[in-house]
């Protein structure tokens, strides 16, 4: 895939005021802009720091970790890395940005993490967002994706079609659908949006984009979205996991567009694609589950096994058997 060759990085480390307006500006040009240099830098090691611990483990049985609904990639609820994650992707210029664009107040749509793990194959394709989840259907941006690299992204960074926004998906999500002219356009215009270590990319959910796959090379980002409130009748897409002490250091504004006087959610926990691996893999998930439950059946076992040789040598020997507590659930 091809770099990018527009103007599409915005330095705050360079503009002295007006950032958020001439974001809002590229985003309408271009349907994509990168903010760069937003978040001071001890924030983003430390985001990408938890952001690496969490990923080294599956959260199997509540462990705190990562999820997998496919071979592909690893996930986990973005925001429950740490009240950084909240801070840097809910930073009230972004908000600013995402509510100038879409001329009007946004809500939260999803946030994760996604580790693709670099498997050289295609699964995640071009597309576009034609807005389903929306009450009211009118011509215009609906929601703005985001996205955080956290390391220096060029293989396998997110690519975009700049100008493809403004067609307003008239054939749908799927470029194939497109006559012939218009899948040359969409080609022609696709582009590698590369970025540095703590970049933050906004984007027109219109505008054809995607991963660049297939790739050898893993990545990290935090992705998410944010969507008009008014036309998805005032509700969240989907559930998003907050540590409650983390809310309490948001602003007025951040835990606004989190949700906190929304109406209501538009696609319930259990059928969100992150929590999906049951569905998707129900004979894995079967054979972990049996594995899981013969595990715990031995150890009882081995605990009834324990307690009935301590019994009978006490029963032998004249004494009472006392029963301990583990310390941990002492605690
Ligand atoms: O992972 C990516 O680079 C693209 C994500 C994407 O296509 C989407 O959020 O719709």
């Amino acid at each position: 895939m091809k770099d990018c060759a527009l103007d599409y990085v915005l330095d705050f480390h360079k503009i002295e005021e007006g950032g958020v307006q001439l974001a809002a500006q590229k985003l309408k040009d271009l349907g994509v802009v990168c903010l760069r240099n937003l978040a001071q830098e001890q924030t983003i090691d430390e985001l990408v720091r938890k952001t690496q611990e969490l990923l080294s483990k599956p959260a199997v049985l509540g462990t705190s970790g990562y999820f997998m609904k496919d071979c592909h990639k690893k996930i986990s609820d973005g925001f429950l890395v740490g009240p950084e994650a909240l801070q840097t992707l809910l930073d009230e210029r972004i908000i600013d940005v995402c509510e100038g664009y879409l001329g009007e107040s946004v809500l939260l749509q999803e946030m994760l993490i996604k580790n693709d793990l670099g498997d050289n194959e295609l699964y995640f394709p071009m597309h576009a967002h034609t807005g389903v989840y929306r009450k009211i259907k009118t011509p215009g941006p609906f929601s703005v994706g985001i996205m955080l690299y956290t390391h220096d992204t060029t293989t396998g960074a997110f690519c975009y079609a700049p100008g493809t926004h403004l067609w307003d998906v008239p054939h749908g999500a799927d470029p194939e659908k497109y006559p012939k002219d218009m899948q040359d356009k969409i080609n022609q215009a696709l582009c590698r949006i590369s970025g540095r270590r703590g970049d933050v990319v906004l984007f027109d959910h219109r505008g054809f984009h995607g991963p660049e796959q297939p790739v050898t090379v893993p990545r990290t980002v935090f992705l998410g979205g944010f969507h008009s409130a008014k036309s998805h009748d005032y509700k969240v897409k989907s559930p998003t996991a907050v540590y409650a002490h983390d809310i309490a250091q948001l602003s007025e504004k951040q835990q606004r567009v989190l949700g906190l006087q929304s109406a209501g959610v538009l696609i319930p926990k259990e059928k969100m694609h992150t929590y999906s691996f049951h569905r998707a893999n129900p004979r894995t998930y079967r054979l972990v589950q049996d594995f899981l439950n013969l595990s715990f059946d031995l150890t009882r076992a081995k605990f009834r096994i324990k307690r009935m040789i301590k019994e009978g040598m006490a029963k032998y020997l004249g004494y009472k058997p006392q029963r301990k507590m583990g310390a941990q659930e002492a605690e």
